[in-house]
């Protein structure tokens, strides 16, 4: 049986996306970012990053990691990959072709969107989008996506998704995507992308793991 580690409210929510698409059976071991707890290393602290038995699994200490059968993962945009090629249907590649795609896309989301996105909810999160070194921030963080968001405007002027279909390269992408989503003069000038984001959040798999991730304490 797969097993994924990593509370809902953490980059586990993409691997959990994934699943819920493909309805494929899997266990749920919520473990938390220590960071979020007072004491990580109390007797009665929730499972988390910092607990030797979470680290034997993933020493960086962080969420999500999967095991399936031998195969551990603790990379989030892998474990995606992984469960769509093996579990997910149409959800993964039917070609060679289209597995080098989806790897393309996965590499963009880490590392053209997501390092900027993260700035983007970091700043928002920390109650400093109001301040004059938050607005700086956000600024120069929405120049970076600029180029990454134009590419992909265009790529989606003709088509509704990353591929010919909804795969896993959207939810990559757009779970990037998400962290940047909450300073909305973002994707003004960007119609397609913005149509985009809204189609692949309104699927029925993100709007349940969505509730299971607002069901647990912030
Ligand atoms: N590149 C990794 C990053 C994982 C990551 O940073 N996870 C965060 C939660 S979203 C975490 O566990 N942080 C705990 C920590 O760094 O102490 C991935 O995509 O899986």
């Amino acid at each position: 049986m797969l097993t994924i580690y990593g509370v809902y409210r953490s980059r586990a929510i993409r691997p959990l996306w994934v699943l819920e698409e493909c309805k494929a059976p899997f266990t749920h071991i919520p473990v938390i970012q220590a960071y979020r707890l007072t004491d990580s290393t109390a007797a009665s602290a929730a499972l988390n990053t910092a607990m030797p038995d979470y680290l034997a699994i993933n020493p960086l200490g962080q969420v999500p990691a999967m095991r399936d059968g031998a195969l551990l993962l603790t990379e989030s945009l892998a474990i995606c990959l992984h469960i769509a090629r093996k579990y997910g249907g149409s959800l993964g590649p039917t070609s060679d072709d289209e597995s080098s795609l989806m790897e393309q896309w996965a590499l963009f989301a880490a590392t053209a969107v997501e390092p900027a996105a993260i700035e983007i909810l970091y700043t928002l999160r920390d109650g400093q989008a109001d301040t004059a070194t938050g607005q700086g921030i956000i600024r120069v963080a929405a120049e970076k996506l600029k180029r990454p968001l134009a590419r992909l405007e265009a790529h989606l002027a003709p088509q509704d998704w990353l591929l010919t279909r909804f795969t896993v390269a959207d939810i990559m992408v757009a779970e990037c995507l998400r962290y940047a989503q909450s300073h909305s003069p973002l994707l003004d000038s960007f119609p397609n992308v913005a149509r985009w984001l809204t189609a692949a959040q309104s699927r029925p798999a993100f709007q349940t793991v969505w509730a299971k991730r607002a069901a647990e304490p912030e």
